[in-house]
């Protein structure tokens, strides 16, 4: 299965997510994140990510693994993916609103659900914790509609 990750920026209580502005995801608030490019690693991958997607500079030895969710769209197979997920509290900058991304912090208490992808309520506050999770979620309708999600405490 393809991988991509999803990184979230965490400054004690509050959580940075981004508007997403165009592609897969638009009109959602989430974390930062992509495809892996070739010959990348995941945390590679997380680095370049944060860097065009937010402007900052992020080390990969700060990323801190937060859990495994294997996103399946049962209508558009050829979609599935797996998303390793990471949160980090050191970045170099400011995060700036870029062609893809507008930032904004939400305090841990008010984190916009109905505005993300269905599911992300299921998951989100094991990360919020800092508690490890693995899971996995069916889709169907392009994302627009949860059939299933399995999350587990690891
Ligand atoms: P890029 O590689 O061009 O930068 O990325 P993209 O084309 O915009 O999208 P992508 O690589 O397919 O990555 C989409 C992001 O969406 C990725 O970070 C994982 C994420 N994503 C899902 N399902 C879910 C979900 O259920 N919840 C959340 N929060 N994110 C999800 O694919």
């Amino acid at each position: 299965m393809k991988i991509v990750n999803l990184i979230f920026l965490i400054d004690g209580e509050k959580i940075l997510l981004a508007m997403k502005k165009r592609g897969f995801g638009i009109g959602k608030w989430n974390g930062y994140g992509g495809k892996l490019e070739e010959g990348e690693t995941v945390t590679e991958a997380a680095v370049r990510e944060v860097k065009e997607e937010a402007g900052v500079d992020i080390t990969e030895s700060d990323l801190e693994h937060s859990g495994t969710i294997d996103f399946y769209f049962d209508d558009k197979p050829e979609w599935n993916q797996r998303g390793e997920i990471y949160t980090i509290e050191k970045w170099m900058g400011e995060p700036q609103e870029t062609e893809e991304m507008k930032p904004a912090w939400f305090s841990f208490e008010q984190i916009p659900y109905s505005e993300m992808w269905v599911g992300d309520d299921q998951w989100l506050p094991y990360l919020l914790r800092g508690e490890h999770f693995t899971g996995e979620a069916h889709f169907v309708d392009g994302g627009a509609k949860l059939v299933s999600m399995k999350i587990f405490k690891k």
